[in-house]
């Protein structure tokens, strides 16, 4: 049974409660929720959100002794910051999906560019929360082979 982690970055904790023109009105409880009830047949999820860079990274550090089949990570800022992120991500060498709810290339010119595309198997942005649904969709296909 292929594990999944899904990772939120910093303020996605505020998702439905301000900006509900750029990130949508659902709250990230609901989007935990509205993706476990259409998980692809046999995936198992996790969710780990935080607004601290040290805690990500040491959450994305536990997977090299409790490995999954697959990540999904909306970075947040630490997409357009973070060597350390990055680092982290490519030490426990496992595949991975990068959303962003927004169409960051349609942003301000900072969020043009990610530390994390590079490494992902996936980016997807400006799908709104739909793209967390992709993500899972698109590590499903890749782990099938
Ligand atoms: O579009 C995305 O998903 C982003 O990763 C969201 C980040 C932003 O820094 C990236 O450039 C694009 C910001 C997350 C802030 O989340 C909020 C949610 C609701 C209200 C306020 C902030």
């Amino acid at each position: 049974m292929p594990k999944v982690l899904i990772l939120n970055g910093p303020n996605l904790n505020l998702l439905g409660c301000r900006e509900p023109n750029i990130y949508g009105s659902t709250s990230l409880d609901d989007l935990e929720t509205i993706l476990r009830s259409n998980i692809p047949p046999g995936m198992q999820l996790s969710f780990f959100q935080t607004n601290h860079e040290g805690e990500m990274i040491e959450r994305i550090h536990r997977l090299i002794e409790a490995p999954v089949q697959g990540v999904v990570i909306n970075p947040a800022a630490w997409t357009h910051t973070s060597v350390a992120i990055r680092d982290a991500l490519i030490a426990i060498n496992t595949p991975l999906v990068e959303v962003h709810i927004s169409n960051i290339h349609a942003r301000e010119a900072f969020r043009r560019h990610s530390y994390v595309s590079d490494i992902a198997l996936a980016v997807i942005a400006g799908c709104g929360i739909q793209g967390y649904a992709f993500a899972l969709e698109t590590l499903n296909q890749h782990l099938k082979g």
